[in-house]
């Protein structure tokens, strides 16, 4: 009895207790073959035997019981040691995330246009042949298709060329008065310093009925429209020539980078070309079906803002994936 006790008491680990226990409590163990003697006894001694067999089995379950405990906390603590936290140790730094600068830029221009109550839409990249070209007056054979190398896909299918299909399809679909902007990639077959095959656009409609908008609206919007995006620049208004507007004007700012006294960026006129604009040319709006209204429109392609924004001088670095440019501008 008191050699089990010491026993127990000995155990080192958990383990060991586990075998221990099998040994003395199982039922080939030492007290099961304790309690088998009891019928070999005379029945006047069996219950004194039954007895002192039972306390026995209490008083080594306690003492099992509460090196069990010892043996449990010990362990407790030993894991608690070993997965310690220093919380006193600086930490790793997590690297924070950036958008990239051409939907920075794009967010830009559509704050713009949605706190002057335009409504921003979209619509599909993959086109046909009447809202891409047929509608914007832009018929087969018009040398001005030409402006333009299109991907052709089959079935007459193309990519949009510009968003101006977005404005041709909710012409189609809503009444007039129409304000609104349509942001998105569009797809034309050029590739070098200052051309990738895809690229974003941002081209705004507004129609209503005939006299309510005019060519001075216009002028008004986009003069303010660049001092939002580019802070105190001269605009000038220079007269152009698009099949879907007429007039037309392209849309100057003085060069941000020699503030209009001649570099190499604006190739010494002192100006920067930034927006195609006009007053929408009426055949526009007989393609779509609406009668008794004028407009004006305008068209910007967002990566030359990105980049004159943020001064880069290579265009194709806002298509290469690079992370080390998105690092640049966090
Ligand atoms: C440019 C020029 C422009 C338009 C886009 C347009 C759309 C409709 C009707 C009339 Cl539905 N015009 N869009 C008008 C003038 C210029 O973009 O240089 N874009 C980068």
């Amino acid at each position: 009895m008191e050699d089990l006790k010491g026993k127990i008491e000995a155990t080192a680990n958990l383990d060991d207790l586990e075998s221990l226990r099998v040994e003395i409590f199982g039922k080939k163990g030492l007290l099961a073959a304790e309690f088998a003697k009891l019928k070999d006894i005379a029945s006047e001694n069996k219950k004194e035997f039954a007895k002192g067999l039972n306390d026995k089995k209490i008083a080594l379950t306690e003492v099992f019981e509460e090196k069990k405990r010892v043996l449990l906390e010990m362990a407790l603590e030993k894991k608690l040691e070993s997965e310690r936290v220093d919380v006193s140790l600086y930490g790793y730094e997590s690297t924070k995330g950036s958008l990239h600068p051409v939907k920075e830029t794009m967010d830009k221009i559509i704050d713009y246009f949605v706190a002057l109550n335009f409504s921003v839409e979209s619509g599909p990249l993959i086109e046909n042949d009447f809202t891409n070209f047929e509608a914007l007056n832009l018929p087969k054979n018009h040398p001005a298709r030409e402006m333009q190398d299109t991907f052709f896909l089959a079935d007459g299918q193309l990519l949009r060329t510009h968003t101006s299909p977005v404005q041709i399809r909710t012409m189609m679909k809503e009444k007039p008065p129409i304000r609104m902007i349509a942001p998105g990639a569009v797809f034309r077959r050029d590739y070098d310093l200052t051309h990738t095959p895809m690229f974003h656009q941002v081209e705004g409609l507004v129609v209503d009925k005939t006299g309510v908008v005019s060519f001075a609206n216009l002028k008004a919007i986009l003069t303010d429209f660049l001092h939002y995006m580019f802070g105190e620049v001269e605009v000038r208004f220079r007269p152009s020539f698009f099949p879907f507007t007429e007039p037309s004007t392209e849309v100057d700012i003085s060069c941000i980078f020699c503030e209009g006294e001649g570099c190499r960026v604006c190739s010494h006129t002192g100006w920067l070309e930034v927006l195609g604009s006009g007053v929408v040319d009426p055949n526009v709006f007989e393609a779509v079906g609406y009668e008794d209204v004028s407009g004006y429109a305008f068209g910007l392609g967002v990566e030359r803002f990105a980049m004159l924004l943020h001064r880069v001088p290579d265009l194709r670095s806002m298509f290469e994936g690079d992370i080390r440019l998105l690092e640049q501008f966090r």
